[in-house]
């Protein structure tokens, strides 16, 4: 019989807290040549010098941002006109009305005669909204997942044998328990969605495929432009992409995601301060959760088996952690003073829950610094009991805490659930209206 690699690490990795390594976090407030970040003013130098710590050592360049040689262009493959129960689970619940409108667009580079295209969903409240608040995320196997409907048309997706072809008519709506669009839609927000593999095949080919060989120049180097690195920039194309339409607000999209996609959105916060609300869920090793503590899934165990998603330079630090000039809770704090949402499943133990809890907590004094309220847990600065300073009691499960970085740990496993769907919608209301 064969064995599931990740089934088998997962087993096989260490969860006991006792064993985690004594280790000290860089702080966010001091700069590289060792001075203190004083006031608020400073706060964008330190913030770019921690995005550029983290595509040197983490993530990997990204194209500069152009918008005379980054060409958007699109065409509306369809539009229809649909219904949803705010609970598709109660036959009872509201009905609301909504708007499905597929995009093709095309990312190009003027002058270089490349271009790649890839296929949005984008699911808007009422018959006729414009200016649109959105949350804005990819989903893992094709726009037709999110939904059971057939007005959305079957994304083209990548197989194991790393074949191109026509996703099966019998996934169409697998995932949809992932996507609450009527309770979504019922808030008056839209939803936009592309499949992942449509920017960049999840697979180690080099960066052959997607939109990889857009930028040749960014590849052969230690700090190559990654499939992370792909996906955030895509995302920043779709808010170009939102800033050209009437449909959506281009300056109120929440970017939201889940697993590797949670890492990809926590990424593309750090890099473009356009997306106003930055929301991870289960996002772990790579994303929320602190590299120091070595619980789960570790930087070694990640960049081994899927050596695409980090740079080169990342590697190096396979056994030595502590030695990376971050950790991830300045990923969190380089989206100050944006807000950003983390969440847990106490099931999903390879994630490290409480890695992503603390980084949430490490973030926060960079909020405070700011005039800002992050996690929202008093320090008693003036405590001799050190370990409540710096190792805070986890929340309490299904109890949303915090204020501009929010968290949830709530039961159940690695997944999105309507429950975290109801935290984001609440977190995000206050930012988003
Ligand atoms: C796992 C990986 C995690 C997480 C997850 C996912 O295999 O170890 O870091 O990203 O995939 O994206 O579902």
């Amino acid at each position: 019989m064969l064995t599931d690699p990740l089934t088998t690490d997962a087993q096989d990795a260490n969860y006991d807290e006792s064993k985690i390594p004594a280790y000290t976090l860089p702080d966010p407030l001091t700069f590289n040549d060792g001075s203190t970040v004083a006031s608020s003013d400073d706060w964008e130098t330190r913030r770019s010098e921690i995005v550029q710590l983290f595509k040197d050592h983490v993530f990997g360049a990204m194209p500069a941002r152009s918008p005379e040689t980054q060409r958007v262009v699109f065409k509306i493959f369809s539009e229809s006109s649909i219904a949803f129960r705010v609970d598709p689970d109660d036959l009872e619940s509201e009905l609301v009305e909504a708007k499905l409108k597929e995009f093709d667009i095309v990312l190009g580079v003027d002058g270089s005669g490349k271009e790649h295209r890839i296929r949005m969903l984008l699911v808007l409240p009422g018959n006729d909204t414009t200016n649109t608040p959105v949350f804005l995320g990819y989903n893992f196997q094709g726009n037709h997942t999110v939904h059971s409907s057939k007005k959305i048309s079957l994304s083209k997706v990548w197989n194991r044998d790393r074949e191109c072809a026509t996703a099966l008519e019998s996934t169409r709506g697998s995932k949809s328990s992932r996507w609450p669009l009527g309770l979504i839609v019922s808030k008056g927000y839209g939803v936009a969605t592309v499949y992942y593999g449509d920017v960049d095949p999840d697979f180690d080919d080099e960066f052959q495929n997607g939109v990889h060989p857009l930028y040749p120049e960014l590849q052969g180097r230690e700090d190559n432009w990654t499939s992370i690195g792909a996906w955030a920039w895509g995302l920043s194309r779709m808010v170009d992409f939102f800033e050209s339409i009437p449909d959506v607000d281009g300056s109120r999209v929440a970017v939201f995601g889940h697993s590797r996609l949670g890492k990809t959105s926590l990424w593309a916060g750090a890099t473009d301060n356009r997306f106003r609300v930055v929301i991870s869920n289960n996002s772990g090793c790579g994303g929320a959760a602190l590299a120091r503590r070595q619980i789960g899934e570790t930087v070694k165990r990640i960049n081994t088996v899927f050596p695409h998603w980090f740079c080169l330079q990342h590697k190096s630090y396979n056994d030595s952690v502590h030695e990376m000039p971050v950790d991830h809770h300045m990923l969190l704090a380089a989206i100050a003073p944006r807000p950003v949402y983390v969440a847990s499943a106490q099931g999903d133990q390879w994630a490290d829950p409480k890695g992503e809890f603390l980084a949430a907590f490490h973030a926060s004094p960079v909020y405070r610094m700011l005039g800002l309220k992050g996690l929202g847990i008093a320090i008693d600065t003036d405590s001799e009991n050190v370990e409540s300073v710096q190792a805070p009691k986890m929340p309490v499960l299904g109890k949303r805490i915090g204020d501009r970085v929010g968290y949830h740990i709530r039961e159940g496993k690695h997944d999105i659930t309507r429950y975290d769907w109801e935290q984001f919608l609440s977190f995000s209301s206050r930012f988003l209206r």
